[in-house]
């Protein structure tokens, strides 16, 4: 007698086809999943008695060729993996909604930015575009922002960065790009980084990758979250309406959480504490139920006014300020499932900038056009043959009707004769589907020139849009990128590589250059022999804003504390009244907080109570938060001071410009780590940005709580007394 519960023969696949087209992208990923409750059966459905055991020739003889059982799941297994995509291969992703906020119907016929009342599933990949699948989380690095809206009208998607601009005009250079930055082919290193030989040889090669330069070696390139992160599509598109109306477009992500970034050093540790932190990080938050937001913006360029741009509007190394054309908030995207099953989902979706829905079309700009070859064809290998669109997570969420058939793993099972149209066998009607008044129009932009082989002269100014960049960012953040720059090219040993790039740089800003160049061990930057170089270009444009305060990060910290992490560092009697409140108070405004002690387990407090230790300095370290409190209690200063992992914890979060509130005694562990307090001739103090010295008594009454969140929402202090002189 079978011990295997009795077989459901009723599975999901049967009951998914019953539903009607829907919205509900959940249904359809139901359609292939294999029920529990059946037990355990082979791929052809035979019920296993033994998942355990290989047929032998008796007990101890030798393998039998025929355990067909065994050869099915070694061979099942040994073909689990598919090729890594070649660029943007580590992802990850989660589903959710679109809604706008009012009818575009002035601009686009897109049907789902017409009503706000309808919700688009949408399934969004965040990715690294260098390293590998198993590459670490947050170096540095531009980062894929792709969205697939499943719309009513087929599915349209958004394939964008986290950063405005690319390296590129022309995507006849994209492999080459992709080669220098990727692992050098001699020995496959580094991995996931562009400060190598290769990358900065070429980069120093083409001035007009210099202004997506500046944001990669900006803090835009350390994300602290996905969800505090912008995404951009990058080209120029176009809406178009009802009466044939196009307009050139950008589209913009703007996350609800503010823009925030990690610190160099941090996203070091990082890398190798927790390289899946951006991946956990957004896994996490949507566990818990803290839905990461997006407001969908686009500038709109009138028809026929993106002449007076003063730039290229199909030049994707240029971006449109902020300041010259505001963007407008249409809509917003919720993301609210985590995937059931990451390779099935992440790992196989696959977008393509040109799957497009009426209402919505390309622009010239020749990146795009590359793209649009691109991503099918990388498809047809990544994915084994024609046939992905019916892969779960790629299905659209209408009908398909077309006569396409066959292909490798084709799934559909299409009836009938008819393979072709027009035709009137299939349904007795005959189908025309030329010239149709609905559907998909192109929009009918005259095309009729020589054939050319050339660049665009417009496209020739290649650093006023870097200066820009340059002089729209705080002190902090212009140490940061100088910093940036130092590092990578320090790791190059070629210094004549070294020597052009910060040539190149005297374009963007002669003191900038200077800075980079100084710890270089080169000659001082000379901007005209930048000049003279092959494929130079700098036939700047009069600019029509100077500085733009969208392009500094500065102006999008945002003044939420939601979901930020902040480490309570405790050890027996520490003191627990005051510190229950903050964390009372601090979790109301939607903050995480965490016990970290030495060990898991308890520690006692002041008054003889326990307090539950939630992780340990070892496997916690401070880059894992956003900010520390300190609580009072003598013992318990006593001994985080006395030990170096506590110590080395503050000093650590110090030093990366996190907020710190240490409440009574807790200023003994601060003052031991000669932070600056003498002129404290209160006990609340502010000696350095972000650093809050608090009385106990005073939580109670909410002021400490109140200046505490206030610098945690400004993320970071980067303006911090002696910072460079911490021991961390
Ligand atoms: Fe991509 N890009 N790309 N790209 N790209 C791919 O498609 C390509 C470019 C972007 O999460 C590949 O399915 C060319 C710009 C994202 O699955 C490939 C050119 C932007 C993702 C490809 C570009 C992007 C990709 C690799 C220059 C920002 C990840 C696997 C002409 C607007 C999508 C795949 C995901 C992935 C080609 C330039 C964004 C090879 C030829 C510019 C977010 O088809």
């Amino acid at each position: 007698m079978s011990l295997l519960p009795k077989r459901n023969t009723s599975n999901s696949r049967s009951s998914a086809a019953q539903a009607k087209p829907s919205q509900d992208k959940a249904i359809q990923l139901e359609a292939f999943t294999t029920e529990e409750s059946t037990g355990l059966t082979s791929n052809q459905g035979v019920q296993l008695a033994d998942n355990h055991n290989s047929l032998k020739a008796g007990d101890n003889g030798p393998t039998l060729l025929e355990d067909f059982i065994l050869r099915e799941k070694i061979a099942h297994f040994g073909h689990e993996r598919i090729p890594e995509r070649v660029v943007n291969a580590r992802g990850s992703g989660a589903h959710g909604f679109f809604k706008p906020y009012t009818s575009m119907v002035q601009y686009t016929s897109a049907a789902f930015l017409q009503d706000p009342e309808v919700e688009t599933p949408v399934f969004v990949r965040f990715s690294g575009a260098t390293g590998s699948l198993g590459s670490a989380d947050t170096v540095r690095d531009v980062r894929g922002f792709a969205v697939k809206f499943y719309t009513q009208d087929g599915n349209y998607d958004l394939v964008g960065n986290s950063m405005p601009v690319f390296y590129i005009q022309d995507a006849m250079k994209f492999p080459d790009l992709i080669h220098a930055l990727k692992p050098e082919p001699h020995h496959d290193m580094p991995q996931a980084s562009s400060a190598h030989a290769t990358f900065w040889d070429f980069a120093s090669l083409i001035p007009e990758a210099t202004h997506m330069l500046m944001w990669t070696m900006s803090d835009r390139g350390l994300p602290r979250s996905f969800r505090m992160m912008e995404g951009f599509g990058v080209h120029a598109f176009r809406f178009i309406n009802a009466r044939n109306d196009a307009f050139y477009i950008k589209f913009h992500w703007k996350p609800k959480l503010g823009v925030h970034a990690l610190d160099w050093d941090e996203a070091q540790k990082i890398a190798g504490r927790e390289p899946d932190f951006l991946r956990r990080d957004l896994w996490e938050a949507i566990e818990a139920g803290n839905f990461p937001e997006w407001e969908l913006g686009v500038q709109i360029v009138d028809a026929g006014r993106e002449d007076e741009l003063g730039f290229d509007i199909l030049d994707p190394t240029k971006l449109i300020p902020e300041s010259q054309v505001p963007v407008q908030l249409i809509g917003k995207m919720v993301l609210n499932r985590n995937v059931e099953n990451f390779f099935s989902e992440t790992e196989q979706v696959a977008f393509h900038p040109g799957n497009l829905v009426p209402g919505i079309d390309f622009s010239n700009d020749p990146l795009l056009q590359g793209r649009l070859f691109s991503y099918t064809d990388t498809q047809l290998t990544r994915l084994g043959g024609p046939n992905f669109h019916e892969i779960p997570i790629n299905r659209s969420v209408c009908p398909i009707h077309n006569y396409q058939r066959g292909g490798l793993h084709r799934q559909s099972i299409n009836k009938g004769r008819v393979a072709y149209e027009p035709n009137t066998l299939a349904s007795g009607v005959e189908l025309r589907l030329d010239g149709a008044a609905e559907g998909f129009q192109s929009h009918a932009n005259p095309v009729g020139a020589s054939k050319s082989r050339r660049r665009q002269p417009s496209f020739d100014d290649h650093f006023s849009q870097a200066t820009l960049f340059w002089n729209s960012q705080s002190a902090s953040e212009k140490d940061h990128i100088v910093a940036a720059f130092r590092f990578e090219l320090s790791k190059v040993e070629v210094p004549e590589i070294r020597q052009r790039m910060v040539d190149n740089l005297a374009h963007v800003d002669l003191k900038l250059a200077v800075r980079v160049a100084t710890p270089l061990g080169i000659n001082a930057p000379d901007p005209k022999a930048a000049a003279g170089r092959i494929g130079f270009r700098d036939h700047r444009i009069a600019l029509k804003v100077s500085e733009d305060p969208a392009l500094s990060m500065v102006s999008r910290n945002g003044t939420s504390i939601k979901t930020r992490k902040i480490a309570v560092l405790v050890a027996d009697g520490v003191d627990a009244p005051a510190l229950r409140r903050l964390v009372f108070d601090m979790t109301a405004a939607g903050a995480l907080c965490k016990l970290v002690g030495f060990q898991l387990g308890s520690v006692g407090t002041v008054s003889g109570k326990q307090l539950v230790v939630d992780h340990t300095f070892a496997t916690m370290p401070s880059v894992m938060f956003d900010a520390v409190l300190i609580p009072g209690g003598q013992e318990s200063t006593t001994i985080l001071g006395s030990q170096g992992e506590a110590v080395h914890f503050v000093l650590e979060a110090y030093k990366h410009g996190k907020t710190i509130c240490a409440l009574n005694e807790g200023h003994q562990l601060l003052l031991t780590l000669g932070f600056r307090t003498e002129k404290n001739p209160e006990l609340i103090n502010v000696p350095t940005p972000g650093v809050i010295l608090a009385d106990a008594r005073k939580v109670l009454d909410g002021q400490v709580s109140q200046d505490f969140q206030a610098a945690i929402a400004l993320h970071r202090h980067w303006d911090r007394l002696n910072s460079e002189a911490v021991p961390a």
